[in-house]
């Protein structure tokens, strides 16, 4: 999937303005960037500052269901929750490999996330309460990162792209264990459908936000356009994923708490209120219910992982003197 053999340093081109163009004209006409191919210096850190924060949401997003395995209500809901979780921790690797490429280690990519330097998506900062949470995580969470995520299987940068679409295979399943999870939930009794409502109530809003600020606020979406990174913007996406998920929400029989969502017949989309963006900003400076409590968690699983490293290094030593 990734290439062998990387360029350590930019290649230099003979005249940037020249180059920059060439390079636009080979976006404009669908050709993929690939790591030893020049690019743009800001298009290598564009890449880098997604691709990891791509990879980051993978792995801090095991947490919150991770901490339901040993929970989960039978033998069944147990292995698909464990294949799912184990699914994003591979995503995260295919993420850091797909980074490396561009000449970042993940080393220095981890230690990032660990001192708090790296973003991470707000989502995974909300906690999971009940076992209903578990089935809209699927069903909300990797709903809207499919929405988001399968459009970048045609982004311009190849490692990325190709990494995409094993990928979003796998978040499609996850997105049905949930739904299922729900639907099963909303035939069951009164108790088991109110919390499923209740699970909605608490996600829905913040699912809207992890599609990223609004269109006018959002820093890197013109860039990230132009360059294919990405093909549609915060706001397209955003309201793709609603269109797609009220129906599916009026299926299972649940209210999207939302007093001011209607049908706009003549646009044919559905129209949702006001989203409150301080909440977002709240919890990407850190104030969301759980951001230390998933912090705290990922620095103690990586100290104890030390030995596992170690472990690893001395075995390739070992085979590298047997070589030898
Ligand atoms: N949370 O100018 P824009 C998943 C930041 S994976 C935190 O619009 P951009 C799978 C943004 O980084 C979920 N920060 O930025 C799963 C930027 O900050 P910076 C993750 C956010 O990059 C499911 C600033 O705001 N998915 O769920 C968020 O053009 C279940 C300005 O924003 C991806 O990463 C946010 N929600 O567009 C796992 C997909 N939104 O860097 C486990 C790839 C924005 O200047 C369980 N990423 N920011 O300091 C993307 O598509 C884009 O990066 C966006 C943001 C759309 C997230």
């Amino acid at each position: 999937m990734y290439t062998q053999a990387l360029n350590t340093t930019e290649v230099a081109a003979p005249d940037e303005s020249e180059a920059l163009d060439r390079f636009q004209a080979r976006i404009d006409a669908e050709a993929r960037i690939e790591p030893n191919d020049w690019m743009p210096p800001a298009y290598r850190r564009t890449l880098i500052r997604q691709i990891s924060q791509h990879a980051h949401s993978e792995i801090v997003g095991m947490l919150p269901e991770g901490n339901w395995i040993t929970r989960a209500p039978s033998l069944r809901r147990k292995a698909a929750l464990l294949a799912k979780v184990q699914d994003e921790g591979g995503h995260g690797l295919y993420l850091y490999a797909a980074a490396e490429t561009l000449g970042v280690t993940r080393e220095e990519l981890v230690e990032q996330l660990l001192d708090g330097r790296a973003k991470y998506s707000s989502i995974f900062n909300y906690p999971t309460l009940s076992w209903a949470d578990i089935g809209t995580v699927g069903w909300l969470v990797d709903g809207a990162a499919i929405m988001n995520q399968i459009p970048l299987c045609r982004c311009s940068y190849g490692p990325y792209a190709r990494a995409m679409i094993r990928i979003c295979k796998e978040e499609s399943f996850h997105q049905r264990q949930g739904f299922e999870i729900m639907a099963t939930l909303c035939q069951g009794s009164a108790e088991q459908k109110a919390m499923a409502q209740d699970a909605l109530d608490r996600w829905w809003w913040p699912v809207l936000m992890m599609f990223g600020p609004p269109d006018a606020d959002s820093q890197h979406s013109d860039t990230s356009m132009r360059w294919k990174i990405k093909r549609f913007t915060n706001d397209e996406l955003r309201q793709k994923f609603v269109d797609a998920t009220v129906p599916q929400a009026q299926y299972l029989g649940l209210t999207i708490p939302d007093p001011d969502l209607r049908f706009d017949a003549a646009e044919g989309h559905w129209v949702f209120g006001k989203i409150d963006w301080t909440e977002f900003r709240r919890v990407l400076a850190g104030g969301g219910k759980c951001n230390r409590e998933r912090m705290a968690a990922r620095r103690q699983a990586h100290e104890d992982g030390a030995w596992v490293r170690a472990a690893a290094l001395a075995h390739a030593a070992k085979q590298r003197a047997k070589a030898a």
